[in-house]
């Protein structure tokens, strides 16, 4: 049983968006041809989902400028411009996302006082969202992840999948994600090997 997951592919995280990734968009196209390849049994995305005012904003922090290093219920916490906030356009999936091929979406940092970098559990390791109990269930044996941002969801979420969903072949798919800065990427990618995660193209997986 093969599943692709999908990470935070949203208006928020493409060009335009309030946390904008360096070409974040080009990860679509990609996305979108992994999905019709008839490679994957099942299709699950993740979609950061903050409340309004959500902890992880800097502008919940007075004097605090985004893309400072500052704190969250007493632990580090990278301030982020207001985001993906929920019920706005910043938050949707990108419109040209084959959204309806996919099978289930689960949503992730709605609580105030934590972010939720894994779409599997909160940074404070506490509440799950379901995902690797569905994944389980339904029976999944290897997972390629894929979207954005490569240095914190995707990496947060391999790293979740490897310890939460023991046995299961996992596999990082590089040109269908992208990174908030270079040197983030190289860092994350090089963890993600080094934990076991095979590093693929999507050529690789389904032929160019
Ligand atoms: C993300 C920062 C804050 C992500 C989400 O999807 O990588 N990064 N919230
Ligand atoms: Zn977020």
């Amino acid at each position: 049983m093969k599943a692709l997951l999908l990470i935070d592919i949203q208006n928020g995280f493409c060009p335009g968006g309030n946390l904008a990734v360096p070409d974040g968009d080009k990860v679509v196209p990609v996305a979108n041809r992994l999905i019709a390849s008839g490679r994957y049994d099942l299709i699950v995305a993740s979609q950061d989902w903050h409340p309004e005012g959500h902890g992880s904003f800097a502008s919940a922090h007075p004097g605090k400028q985004p893309f400072e290093l500052h704190e969250l219920s007493g632990k580090p916490q990278m301030m982020w411009p207001d985001h993906c906030v929920q019920g706005t356009r910043d938050a949707e999936l990108h419109p040209e996302l084959r959204v309806p091929e996919i099978d289930v979406i689960f949503q992730k940092g709605e609580k105030h006082h934590v972010d939720s970098y894994s779409a599997f559990r909160d940074n404070d390791q506490d509440a799950i969202t379901g995902l690797a109990d569905y994944l389980r269930e339904q029976g999944v044996t290897e997972l390629d992840l894929c979207g954005l941002a490569t240095d914190y969801c995707v990496k947060f979420s391999a790293l979740d999948a490897l310890e939460m969903l023991p046995g299961v072949k996992l596999r990082f798919i590089e040109d269908a994600s992208r990174g908030i800065t270079p040197d983030g990427v190289a860092a994350a990618i090089k963890e993600m090997r080094e934990s076991g995660i095979d590093i693929v193209t999507s050529e690789q997986l389904i032929g160019g």
